[in-house]
């Protein structure tokens, strides 16, 4: 018999990537889907259509009892959390509903495996992030992050998400449990939400091309992110679990890059050249050729408090894990409007 791994969050970005990851390694793939969902539901004939061979189990992060009968039915091996309410400018706005599912939903897994017996058996990866560090500015402002920065979180996610980090570690010193924590830096792709910032950049710019939409509306196009390919950070997710021992890691490409940045590499992969003019909200982007305004800037995507900069520093990962990203930046904007450009033609 193969060995069984549960993931949360599988409808997600991550979710998709881990499964098929998972199911090519041989595991018996369970994952836990919420909502007061029947198999005639949309939601579950997705990714039943999609992931065929991933065995759906209804629970919300928010429901102790429901996710300990998960455990106590499937006795897992490995438990992925990856579920969360992931949208940093949403967390500003509904910020206790994301202490409850970001923050406390983490106890509720770690409690589960607890209640059905599996401390000493089950791994736990935790999906800690990036956001918990919150920008050079409060750190040391020449180096990226390593697994011994401080925290000092800009956003009720990135809270609730401290939150969630420690009470892993917590439950690793408590009660020796295999617990681990992956800091994972942004990383994206075509299974990306269109609320972040890369894909609604993608979709606006094949749209654009296509003739399908004018413009596309962006907030802050200065901050800077260490940006890598989805599907190459699952792969250190599921090398953090194979150690013998739990522990904490990076995973982050060591470059940062602006919004700005990712439009005119987005931009140019459809053939306009983009050219900046006027400041601050005022600020459009302009296709060379035409004069047409394609971009301009709308203070609605302003965040209360921003992370100006993040950038990480992967050397453990990469040193203890073997973990080695295979996607680099401009590969990754090219992967995303490619994509964006099949699906909207
Ligand atoms: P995502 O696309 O936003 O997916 C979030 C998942 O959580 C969805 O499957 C969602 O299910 C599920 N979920 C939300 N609330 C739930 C609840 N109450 N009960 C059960 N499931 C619930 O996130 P992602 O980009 O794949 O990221 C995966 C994890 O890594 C998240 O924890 C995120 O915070 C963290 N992370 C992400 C990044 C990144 O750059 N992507 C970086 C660092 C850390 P529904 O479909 O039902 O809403
Ligand atoms: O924003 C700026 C925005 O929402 C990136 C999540 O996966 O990664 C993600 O969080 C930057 C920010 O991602 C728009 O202000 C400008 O500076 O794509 P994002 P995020 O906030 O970095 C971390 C590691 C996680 O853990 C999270 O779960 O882009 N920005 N204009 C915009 N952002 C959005 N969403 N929309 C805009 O129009």
């Amino acid at each position: 018999m193969g060995k069984k791994a549960l993931i949360t969050g599988v409808t997600g970005q991550d979710g998709g990537h881990l499964a098929k990851l998972l199911h090519e390694k041989g595991y018996d793939v369970y994952a836990v889907i919420r909502g007061q969902m029947e198999a005639s539901h949309p939601r579950y004939q997705e990714v039943k259509e999609k992931m065929p061979y991933v065995n759906l189990v209804m629970a919300d992060l928010l429901d102790l009892s429901a996710l300990t009968r998960a455990m106590q039915q499937i006795q897992p091996d490995e438990v992925y959390n990856l579920a969360a309410i992931s949208h940093v400018g949403y967390s500003f706005r509904d910020p206790v509903l994301v202490a409850d599912v970001t923050g406390k939903g983490v106890l509720n897994m770690l409690e589960a495996i607890r209640l059905a017996g599996l401390e000493k058996t089950a791994r736990f990866y935790q999906a800690s992030t990036s956001e918990m560090f919150g920008g050079l500015d409060y750190n040391r402002p020449d180096k990226g992050y390593d697994e011994d920065a401080a925290f000092h979180p800009r956003s009720p996610y990135g809270v609730a998400k401290l939150y969630g980090h420690w009470i892993t570690k917590n439950y690793r010193e408590s009660y020796d449990m295999h617990a681990s924590c992956g800091i994972l830096f942004n990383h994206e792709g075509e299974r990306r939400g269109p609320e972040f910032v890369t894909r609604k950049i993608s979709k606006a710019v094949a749209r654009i091309k296509l003739g399908k939409q004018d413009k596309l509306e962006l907030g802050n196009l200065d901050s800077k992110r260490d940006w890598g390919y989805a599907g190459d950070y699952v792969e250190g997710m599921w090398r953090m679990l194979q150690q013998d021992q739990p522990g904490d890691y990076v995973l982050a490409t060591g470059e940062t890059h602006t919004i700005r940045e990712f439009c005119e590499i987005a931009f140019k992969e459809v053939g306009i050249d983009l050219e900046w003019q006027g400041s601050d909200v005022d600020e459009i982007g302009v296709d060379k050729a035409t004069g047409k305004t394609v971009l301009s800037i709308n203070p609605e995507f302003f965040r209360p408090a921003e992370v100006d900069i993040l950038l990480g520093d992967p050397t453990k990962a990469e040193t203890v894990l073997g973990w080695e990203r295979q996607v680099d930046f401009p590969g990754l904007v090219k992967l995303m409007v490619e994509h964006d450009l099949n699906l909207e033609a």
